[in-house]
């Protein structure tokens, strides 16, 4: 059996094959685009001539540390293609993503997407979503207001503390990260409705209706999922 390493490295490799010359590419944020980032910096450095959109600082960094031209939505209204990673795959390609913090520019990345491509290994794919913890980019000063309306609705949560123990975790745009305990969300649909209209909170990790493609590492091939 692949270790969950392989299989991100197998997903990361086949989203190289959807990458042409000229293109803007979306660069995503985790682990498995990170592994993509890597994969195209060896192409970029072979001659292979593109320029990348970058959802998180640390992807705008490794990008361009390898000699991607990093470029901003000044410069280009939409990528061609972006690969992404994410927390959870349900039925309908609908995603949890921002385990990683990024959701925001993530999220702003995919929906300038004329392509949004997703990579992921086998330990990815659910029935439902919510056993992964689903965050949310709020404005600090709103926090305890958030907090307080999420619990009403039964999606108690928690501010993301940062992993070096400094106090809470802050976001590229300098927001706070609440994560719902673990549930099942029953009607994603309903629940990113409820989110997108909270006073006070900027961008949810219910990705859903975006992904064009999903390439997912299982044992023995790559699955690929469409809408
Ligand atoms: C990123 O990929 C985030 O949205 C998500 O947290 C992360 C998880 O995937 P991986 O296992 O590749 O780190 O896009």
């Amino acid at each position: 059996m692949p270790t969950q390493d392989e299989l991100k490295l197998l997903a990361a490799k086949r989203a190289l094959d959807f990458i042409q010359p000229g293109m803007v590419v979306g660069l995503g944020s985790g682990s498995t685009a990170t592994l993509f980032i890597k994969l195209l910096g060896e192409k970029v450095q072979q001659g292979l001539k593109i320029r990348g959109i970058a959802s998180s600082e640390d992807s705008a960094k490794l990008g361009a540390s390898l000699g991607i031209p990093v470029v901003g939505f000044t410069e280009a209204t939409e990528t061609d293609v972006t690969v992404d990673g994410a927390d959870e795959v349900a039925p309908g390609l609908a995603l949890i993503k921002g385990g990683g913090g990024k959701l925001l520019r993530e999220k702003i990345v995919a929906s300038a997407s004329k392509k949004f491509i997703i990579v992921a290994d086998s330990s990815k794919v659910v029935k439902k979503l919510g056993k992964f913890k689903l965050p949310i980019e709020v404005i600090p000063m709103a926090e305890p207001l958030v907090s307080e309306r999420l619990r009403a609705l039964g999606y108690p949560s928690s501010i993301r503390q940062a992993k070096d123990g400094s106090g809470n975790y802050i976001t590229d745009e300098g927001n706070l990260i609440l994560d719902c305990d673990p549930t099942q969300i029953d009607d994603p649909t309903a629940l990113a409705a409820q989110l997108d209209t909270m006073v006070g909170v900027v961008e949810h990790g219910l990705f859903l209706g975006m992904a064009d493609l999903v390439l997912v590492a299982g044992e023995d091939a790559i699955t690929e999922y469409t809408p």
